[in-house]
């Protein structure tokens, strides 16, 4: 079903209401956030040569790094009172990167995911079992209220209790499932486990999938497992969270929410804009943010836009899969987490060397982290005991800081190799297994 008609104007329709809004949003922004101002008098700018949208590309970039150096809240423009919702996501190190809603930013939020679980087939018919982590983190509250707003009965489950979740999408009569692809999967072998078999016994038909990387290969698993349709979701913090773009159930590619988003692509090298078609990193302006306006935020993400008509009748323009990122962030379960937030835990404890290493492997559709890591004083592999309390210090820091279950493996001070070159610091095993 299509949500809205702003999502099937025709194309000078939508760049004309992207116009309206990004001269808007640039004023506000310039007005609200000294950081703005700054930018854009050092790049002898003024929000009144915003002119058309290809003016644009006279506003310099966003990053994360803006947003971090300013945490928590020195990018907001409205008072703190104004703000009704905090989430945050991992920042490189240290600080996350935290954002804020106005009740205004929650309603196009909540229209936004509306829109993305209508594409995907969900209806107020519908019982949807959420399997996000509820918390910081936008996934499980971002989908929730949009999944209300179009009446489906939500089913607030959070991540993790896998067999628990069996049992509830069963005695529930659950028809969607929203997580990620790589819980979906698990949970179906959670079900197998269990004697069941995930489609005779339960009853998913839709499958709201998002927040990392899959393959087609992935979705025809899922389908299969679940006898369910599945569809892909792109989100972001910085954004908004879940609702930038999802599939139709055509599956040509991610279509944007438009009057609320311009997207570019840019070469990431050059920060030149490249063309419709072109691979290469996406960067978006949101169009209604009153808490925190960001103009042209470098997302990071590897992926090309196509704005030729779609069988579904939307004429917003889609995004492809993302084909990875242009920085080192590694998702794990749907968790972000740089290498450098790992090594700087490890760096805190006492008795850590300086030398680690990463490895991000699939344990059956799950992702599995192992780190191994030299210790200073060879003595200390002798004591089980001091060895039990300097991994469990390991690993306790990690969950609480990262939200990450790392197995780790100390090992002999010297004995990991050492490179010649740039270290490497992490080896990815899952893409060998796509
Ligand atoms: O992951 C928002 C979200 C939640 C989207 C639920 C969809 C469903 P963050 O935690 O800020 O927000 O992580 C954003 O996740 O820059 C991508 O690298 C990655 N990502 C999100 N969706 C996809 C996707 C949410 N469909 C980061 N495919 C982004 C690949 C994705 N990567």
């Amino acid at each position: 079903m299509i949500w809205s008609l702003k999502e099937t104007l025709d194309r000078e329709q939508i760049k004309a209401i992207q116009l309206k809004k990004l001269k808007k949003t640039v004023k506000y922004a310039y007005k609200k956030v000294p950081y703005y101002q700054e930018k854009f008098k050092s790049a002898g700018i003024h929000p009144n040569d915003i002119q058309s949208l290809d003016d644009l590309n006279k506003i310099p970039f966003t990053t994360k790094e803006d947003l971090r150096r300013n945490y928590p809240f020195g990018m907001f423009a409205v008072p703190r009172k104004k703000i009704v919702r905090y989430h945050a996501s991992s920042g490189t190190t240290g600080n996350p990167t935290v954002v804020g809603y106005t009740r205004h930013d929650m309603k196009v939020w909540r229209e936004c995911v509306a829109r993305m679980v209508s594409m995907a087939g969900v209806n107020k018919n519908d019982t949807a079992q959420i399997s996000f982590g509820y918390g910081l983190f936008t996934g499980a509250l971002g989908l929730q209220q949009g999944l209300e707003k179009v009446g489906a009965g939500i089913v607030p489950m959070s991540s993790g209790n896998s067999k628990k979740q069996i049992k509830i999408m069963k005695d529930f009569g659950v028809t969607t499932l929203i997580a990620t692809p790589s819980y979906g999967l698990h949970l179906s072998e959670v079900a197998k486990s269990m004697g069941l078999d995930p489609k005779e016994d339960l009853h998913l038909r839709n499958g709201v999938f998002g927040s990392e990387a899959s393959t087609e290969a992935m979705r025809k698993k899922l389908n299969e497992a679940w006898g369910m349709f599945a569809t892909e979701n792109y989100g972001m913090s910085e954004l908004m969270g879940p609702g930038v773009s999802g599939e139709c159930r055509e599956l040509n590619g991610m279509h944007i929410n438009e009057d609320y988003f311009i997207a570019e692509i840019i070469n990431p090298k050059t920060g030149e804009v490249l063309p419709e078609g072109e691979m290469g990193e996406l960067v978006v302006t949101p169009l209604f943010k009153e808490a925190l306006p960001v103009l042209r935020y470098r997302t990071k993400d590897i992926t090309s836009l196509d704005s030729s008509p779609c069988a579904c009748g939307r004429t917003t323009m889609r995004m492809s899969k993302i084909g990875g990122r242009t920085d080192d962030m590694l998702i794990i379960s749907g968790v972000n987490v740089f290498p450098s937030q790992i090594e700087e835990i490890l760096l805190s404890i006492d008795g850590i060397g300086s030398n680690y290493l990463i490895t991000v492997d699939k344990k059956g559709y799950l992702d599995k982290i192992n780190i191994d890591v030299e210790v200073i004083d060879s003595s200390l592999l002798d004591s089980v005991s001091r060895l039990d309390n300097l991994m469990n210090t390991i690993k306790t820091q990690m969950h609480t800081t990262l939200g990450i279950h790392p197995g780790i493996h100390l090992v002999e001070p010297l004995s990991m190799k050492r490179s010649e070159g740039k270290a490497q610091r992490v080896i990815d095993l899952r893409k060998d297994k796509e």
